[in-house]
């Protein structure tokens, strides 16, 4: 068999997997036993390592490079997380550009293909995952790589009219088209992403979604990514009973339990979600002291002003509604910003009467997965999804809403809250259903064998 190598931005250092990691690292796990994972150290040095540090841990080969700072400022704070993510989450009014900056996120592709090159094997099959990565295909044909490349984007893809505002965007379209295979997250992003292939770079697509490109040709799918919903249900049932989760149900004195937990994102539109739960208060007064909203929303990418900027937010809209209707022994809203380790979490969701996920727009949303796998069959709790997460074309049994309306997400939480057993029941088996069969072996299992068809 073919050897994996995976290559990400970031590689989790090996220590970290299963305690601060998220879903892509644990669908990954499972595929990559005797594989090469490659990518950013996470380390910033004084300039962009040449030479990749390996080193092998339980069978699994980590090679990883530190970045330069003016590289990490430029490629990652900037075209990546400044231009590229506003873009592809729908926030043009976020998004900033650059020439510099995408000058420099097209020479750290430029590193990463040479420090991997010595790396690979002639039969490897190379993974490479995300939109900061869009041009290492490219980089790596440049310099002689014959292995099979494939790529999977974990964030939607935005239709023509948006992409085109995108200066240098039809570069990067063409780049795609050097990868033998691309999966996206749903069939949504895929009609997107070929859309603009057509409109923006004028290259036709056959009716299995190929492109033809310098002599090859590259095709196209979508690939909604699962979770391990077997050992994720396992860890809650578990977690539940453990230490913490006994310490959060007793916190409760019997309220029932609203929760989220998200990265600090402007993305997971966690300013509308705290709006939501206080018109709910402010509607429902028969809620005040019988509930409590517990978020937990981790900092990610404080480098990034924006990111600054919706932390300040949201202490202050938590501080305000924890103001206005918190008495002597109820606190509505506890806001957590430090990470929670992944069993805790198990445990948490299956306390959790109402699961809110309501991003603004997502790829796919794990935690809405997570959620339900979390669930007790015979009392499960209810999930609020927005309609705009990746996740909703699988998850339609949840009570959806625009998360752009918070009177909306008010109503979906008062419902949630009164639901009766048997329609929980009901949604929670057909979505379980779903997410048991669709799960992360499943999704490695058919992109993979699709690039190799
Ligand atoms: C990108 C796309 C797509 C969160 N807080 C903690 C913690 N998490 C874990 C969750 C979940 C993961 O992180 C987050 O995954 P999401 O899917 O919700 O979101 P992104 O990080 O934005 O991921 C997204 C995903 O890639 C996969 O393709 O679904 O659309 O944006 O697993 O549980 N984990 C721990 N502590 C925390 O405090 N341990």
């Amino acid at each position: 068999m073919a050897r994996l190598v995976l290559v990400s931005n970031r590689v989790p250092s090996p220590q970290d997997r299963g305690v601060k990691s998220g879903g892509l690292v644990a669908a990954l796990s499972e595929a990559m036993s005797g594989g090469l994972w490659f990518g950013w150290s996470g380390q910033v040095a004084d300039r962009t390592e040449s030479k990749a540090q390996v080193r092998r841990v339980r069978g699994t080969v980590y090679a990883t490079i530190d970045l330069g700072k003016q590289d990490y400022d430029d490629y990652y704070v900037g075209f990546a997380n400044s231009t590229l993510w506003p873009l592809l989450h729908f926030r043009l009014g976020l998004m900033e550009f650059d020439r510099p900056q995408y000058e420099a996120y097209q020479s750290v592709n430029r590193a990463f293909a040479a420090a991997l090159v010595p790396q690979l094997k002639p039969d490897d099959i190379v993974w490479v995952h995300d939109y900061h990565l869009i041009p290492l295909a490219r980089e790596l044909r440049a310099l002689g790589v014959r292995n099979k490349i494939a790529f999977f984007l974990h964030v939607p893809f935005v239709p023509p009219s948006v992409f085109a505002v995108l200066p240098k965007g039809s570069e990067l379209l063409a780049a795609l088209c050097d990868y033998d295979l691309v999966g996206v997250q749903t069939v949504t992003d895929l009609r997107n992403l070929l859309d603009c292939v057509r409109e923006l770079l004028g290259r036709p697509v056959d009716d299995l979604g190929r492109v033809a490109s310098n002599g090859r040709s590259a095709r196209f799918g979508a690939f909604p990514i699962g979770i391990d919903a077997r050992s994720f249900a396992d860890m809650a049932v578990e977690s539940a009973g453990g230490a913490e989760g006994k310490r959060l149900a007793q916190s409760l004195g019997g309220r029932a339990l609203v929760m989220g937990v998200d990265r600090l994102d402007y993305s997971k539109g966690l300013p509308n979600r705290f709006e939501g739960f206080t018109r709910l208060l402010g509607r429902w007064k028969e809620w005040h002291e019988k509930v409590t909203y517990v978020q937990i929303a981790a900092r990610s990418r404080d480098d990034v002003p924006q990111y600054r900027t919706i932390r300040r937010e949201l202490d202050q809209l938590a501080g305000r509604i924890n103001g206005r209707f918190g008495t002597i022994d109820w606190v509505p809203i506890r806001y957590i910003n430090r990470p929670v380790a992944r069993g805790t979490l198990a445990g948490y969701y299956r306390h959790t009467r109402v699961g809110l996920v309501t991003p603004l727009r997502d790829g796919m949303n794990l935690v809405a997965k997570e959620y339900v796998a979390a669930q007790d069959p015979e009392d499960p709790g209810v999930l609020v999804l927005s309609r705009f997460a990746g996740a909703v074309h699988e998850l339609g049994e949840a009570v959806l809403v625009n998360p752009y309306d918070p009177d909306e997400i008010a109503e979906a939480i008062n419902v949630a809250l009164r639901m009766p057993l048997d329609e929980r029941r009901d949604r929670w088996q057909r979505m379980w259903r779903r997410i048991a069969t669709d799960d992360a072996a499943a999704w490695c299992k058919s992109f993979l064998t699709v690039l190799d068809a």
